[in-house]
This record gives C-alpha cells, structure tokens and sequence, in this order.
C-alpha cells in the first residue's frame, strides 16, 4: 500500500526537502499550502527541486481550523508533518500574536483535525532549540530544561507541550523533533547563514560593495536540512512516539561561519563586513549545541554534511542563482 503523507509548510525548507525525500520512499505527498496573490511564487522550492509536479496542493491555513480538517478529511494521511510557522525569530518580536496564533495555536489546529478526522495518524511537530534559549546546560539534550527568549520561542514551547500532551491524553503517535539550527540554499534569505552566502556571491560578482550584520558573537549549531529532514520520517517509523534532539554536537559562531563563506571566493571578510546595532535582537540566544545521542541510538541518524561543505554549497548555489539573473537581465535590455 503507498503512504500518504501531509506535509503543512511544504513551501518552506524542510517542507520541500521532506517532500522530496518521502516521493523518493514512494510517498504520496500531499501540502497544505496557504493562499497568496503571487500565483506561482510560493512554490519556487518545489520547482528548485523539480517536484513541483508530484506533491498534491491543498488550500489551507493553520490559523483556520475547519480547512485542516476539510484537507485531513481528503488526504487521509498516514503521516502528517506539522512544519508550517512563522519562522523568523527577529519578526516574533513585530508580530508575536500573528507567532502565537500560528507558531503555537496552529499545531493544536493540526492536532484537533487528526484527533477528530484520522486519529490514527502519525504526527511529527517541529520543534526548536530555541526553546533552550538561556541555555540551562552546556550541551542540550531532550532532558534541558527549557528557558526561551523570544516570543517564536515561547510558541514553539507551547507547540511542543501541546505534542507531549495529545500523545499523552489521546494516545495519539505524535513525536516532537527538537531541531537545531539547519540551512541549505533554500533557506531563507532572511536567516543568517543565507543572508551571508546571498551576499558574499553579490560582492564578488559586484553586486554589493559590503555584509551588514548584527551580533556575530552568536553561536550556532548548524546541519543541511537535507539530513535533517531525514530524522523527521525516522521518527515517525518507530512503534513508540518519542522526542528527540537533532543536531551535530558542534557549535561554530556567526563570524567564522562568515569566514568560511568569504574564503570560499577568496576574499577578506574584514573589508566589507558591516556590524550593525539596528540587526541586535531584544534578548539574544548566545550559543546552541545540541547534544544528538538518543537520535543516534533510536532512530540510527547522524548529521552527515559538514558546516564548511554545506556553507561552500550555498555559496556556489548563490552565484549561479544570480550570474543567471544577470543574464537574463542583460539580454531583456
Ligand atoms: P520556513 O520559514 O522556510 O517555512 C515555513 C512554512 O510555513 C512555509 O511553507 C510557509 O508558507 C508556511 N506557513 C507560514 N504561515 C502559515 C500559515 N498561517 N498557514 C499555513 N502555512 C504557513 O521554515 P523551515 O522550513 O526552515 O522550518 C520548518 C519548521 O521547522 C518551522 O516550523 C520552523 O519553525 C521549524 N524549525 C526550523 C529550524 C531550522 O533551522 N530551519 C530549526 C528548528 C525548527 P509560505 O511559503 O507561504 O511562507
Ligand atoms: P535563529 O536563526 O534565530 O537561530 O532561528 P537566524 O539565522 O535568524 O539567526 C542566527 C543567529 O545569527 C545572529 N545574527 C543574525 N541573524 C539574522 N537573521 N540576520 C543577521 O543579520 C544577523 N546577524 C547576526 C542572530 O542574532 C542569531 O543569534 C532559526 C530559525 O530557523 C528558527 O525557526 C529555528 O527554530 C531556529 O533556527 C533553530
């Protein structure tokens, strides 16, 4: 029997690569995708990968309940991977009840239209790091208490409790994968590493004259989305619904994440890069490094791509993305 898979946020990174990954298992991979004016623009990932074709799209929204369960009643899902929020920590602060209502309040949407429509479904939440924010301990594991710093955070910690607490109310098979931080080129642009290699391939191809940045002190545990997603459909295959941390058990900081992404075209960071007070964020997570050993005992998973390979990889996919909007530019003049 091919499986059904429902994947909210398949527009995003790990939605697209998920969806990916699941076609190539033989999935039937259906995305809740929500409503935009830009017809054609919300995909750009799927065709990036060149599955926009194979993954089935359904109109709805995590803020509205009775589409989730209008797309659960169609699809029929074995598994439903809830990646769908509003992401970016920097907006949470602009905008923390549009967060709440989606990043936390969404996933109890989710949560309602499987416990209602096909309570047997296998759930996936994703979760963060950032729910260790101050950190607690020097190395987080599915045991670190919590302390988050942001209002995504703080939403995302709601997100988390309401998995725990549906799995265990309901006996629903829902798992919480707590993430670290995981990029590849299609991150978006507004996430550090991409915003790096975006502009690191504009200075050299002359596009830019300079990188403004905001603490570069900040450290980060970083893995390619590609092996992270990975973990996600392993945790679902286990007969017991579990949390787990994924991560690489390094952490790097943001300026010598920038330094390898300088070296890759062999050019000085200290002459175009920029600190800017205006980039700081009202309460800061200093440094993330999660600590992946149940996921590695459990689920068998180990983060395969190194931050040096990943970060040349997004560079070099940023110069070809914009050498081939300069050519098209340059022969529509
Ligand atoms: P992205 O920001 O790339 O993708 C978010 C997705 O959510 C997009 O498809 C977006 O749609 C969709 N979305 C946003 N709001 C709504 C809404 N109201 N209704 C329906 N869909 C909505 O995130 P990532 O792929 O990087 O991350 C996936 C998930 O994992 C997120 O929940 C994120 O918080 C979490 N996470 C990510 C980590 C990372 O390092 N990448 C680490 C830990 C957790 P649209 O395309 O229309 O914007
Ligand atoms: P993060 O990712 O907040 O960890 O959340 P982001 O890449 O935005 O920031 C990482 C660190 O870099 C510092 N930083 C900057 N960040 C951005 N975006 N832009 C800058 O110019 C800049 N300069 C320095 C930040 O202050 C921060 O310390 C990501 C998201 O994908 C979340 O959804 C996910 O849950 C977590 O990772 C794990």
């Amino acid at each position: 029997m091919t499986k059904r898979a429902l994947i909210t946020g398949v527009t995003g990174q790990d939605g697209a690569y998920l969806a990916q990954f699941l076609l190539k298992k033989g999935y039937e991979v259906h995305g809740a995708v929500r409503r935009s004016s830009h017809f054609g623009v919300a995909d750009h990932r799927l065709r990036w990968l060149g599955i926009q074709r194979d993954v089935k799209i359904h109109d709805a929204n995590l803020s509205d309940l009775s589409s989730l369960i209008r797309v659960v009643t169609e699809v029929q899902p074995d598994e439903v991977y809830n990646l769908a929020a509003q992401s970016f920590v920097a907006t949470s602060w602009r905008q923390p009840i549009l967060t709440a209502n989606i990043t936390a309040v969404g996933v109890t949407n989710v949560l309602e239209a499987i416990r209602l429509i096909k309570p047997d479904a296998r759930f996936y939440q994703a979760s963060s790091s950032e729910m260790y924010g101050l950190i607690q301990q020097e190395r987080q594991s599915e045991s670190t208490p919590f302390y988050p710093r942001s209002p995504y955070a703080v939403a995302k910690l709601y997100g988390h409790w309401i998995t725990v607490n549906y799995r265990e109310s309901f006996g629903m098979h829902a798992s919480s994968g707590i993430l670290f931080n995981h990029e590849s080129p299609l991150r978006g642009i507004e996430f550090v590493t991409r915003k790096v290699t975006d502009g690191v391939a504009r200075i050299k191809l002359g596009l830019a004259k300079e990188l403004r940045l905001g603490n570069i002190d900040a450290k980060r545990d970083w893995g390619h989305a590609r092996d992270y997603v990975q973990a996600m459909w392993m945790m679902l295959q286990q007969d017991v619904p579990d949390d787990y941390v994924v991560a690489t058990g390094i952490t790097t900081t943001v300026r010598d994440m920038c330094r390898i992404a300088f070296e890759r075209v062999g050019m000085d960071m200290d002459k175009y890069l920029i600190i800017d007070p205006d980039l700081f964020r009202p309460s800061e997570v200093d440094v993330l490094l999660g600590e992946p050993a149940k996921a590695q005992k459990v689920l068998g998973w180990k983060a395969e791509t190194s931050l040096v390979d990943m970060i040349n990889e997004m560079v070099d996919a940023d110069i070809a993305r914009l050498a081939a909007l300069q050519v098209v530019a340059e022969a529509t003049m």
